[in-house]
């Protein structure tokens, strides 16, 4: 992204809870971060999000009630050539003190999943309250999801799409890597006296000199399953929603239903 001095990024958390960094490549940006949590005393009496916390209308106790029980921002100046991490539901403001070039990149993890999914059912909370009055008219759910899709990116069913897609490839990776590194494990138990929590527990390590050929593929099937056992509790979560089940989605309940299944058989089967 380039950008012209004396911009500014509105206040917000990233898309779908997710994790970022940021990189300038030239310039200088002024970030405000806040941890998660505060964005409560930053939020005006009709439950939205603060534009700009720099403004003076913050301190209108009859827009912002709370915002004197907001903690300072933490204020991170960020120059030419160096990258800001910035950690899933911290919500920030950025200004652009100069011009300037930044790339940016966004994920999640095992670790960010089921934030999303919470997200996203808070979001539809919200879409939900806002058509509250129209709940007589027919396909009311469906309706919602597709003002969820529009709101927050994303919708229940894509949610879905987008854990299968996840867990499909893991599974594939586990199937492909297991044979591999069954004889690997063999080798690791004759040539190093490394036991597998030793080697678990190195991994924010340098390790990496310290490997021998294939403990990768390990640590991969580690990883692997790791994600599985948390597309699956999201899988589990949704399956028991109320507002899931009251979208009445029978192909979508199924797919759900096989794909819990193929994640069981694979985390069961230590030689899938
Ligand atoms: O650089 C900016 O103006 C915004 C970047 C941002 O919000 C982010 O990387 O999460
Ligand atoms: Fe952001």
């Amino acid at each position: 992204m380039a950008v012209m001095s004396n911009t500014r990024t509105p206040f917000h958390a990233d898309v779908f809870r997710s994790f970022s960094w940021s990189a300038n490549i030239c310039g200088c940006k002024k970030w405000l971060i806040y941890p998660p949590g505060q964005e409560k005393y930053l939020t005006d009496r009709l439950g939205n999000l603060a534009y700009d916390i720099t403004s003076a209308d913050m301190n209108d106790r009859s827009q912002f009630a709370e915002f004197e029980k907001a903690s300072k921002p933490i204020t991170v100046l960020q120059k030419e050539g160096e990258v800001i991490f910035v950690p899933s539901g911290w919500h920030h403001q950025v200004i652009n003190l100069e011009d300037t070039i930044s790339i940016n990149h966004n994920w999640t993890n095992a670790c960010g999943i089921f934030k999303m999914w919470e997200h996203l059912q808070s979001e539809l909370v919200k879409v939900k309250q806002s058509i509250e009055d129209c709940r007589d008219m027919e396909n009311w759910h469906q309706h919602c999801q597709v003002m969820l899709r529009a709101s927050c990116g994303i919708n229940y069913e894509e949610f879905v799409e987008f854990l299968d897609v996840i867990a499909k490839q893991r599974i594939c990776n586990i199937r492909e890597k297991v044979i591999d590194a069954t004889s690997v494990e063999k080798n690791l138990n004759n040539q190093t006296s490394l036991s597998r929590t030793d080697f678990k527990s190195s991994v924010f390590q340098d390790w990496s000199s310290s490997m021998v050929e294939g403990q990768g593929q390990l640590l991969l099937i580690d990883y692997c399953r790791h994600d599985l056992v948390k597309v699956k509790e999201c899988l589990i979560s949704l399956k028991g929603e109320h507002s899931f089940n009251e979208l009445q989605n029978k192909d979508l309940q199924i797919r759900i239903d096989e794909l819990l299944q193929e994640i069981h058989t694979t985390l069961e089967n230590k030689q899938t």
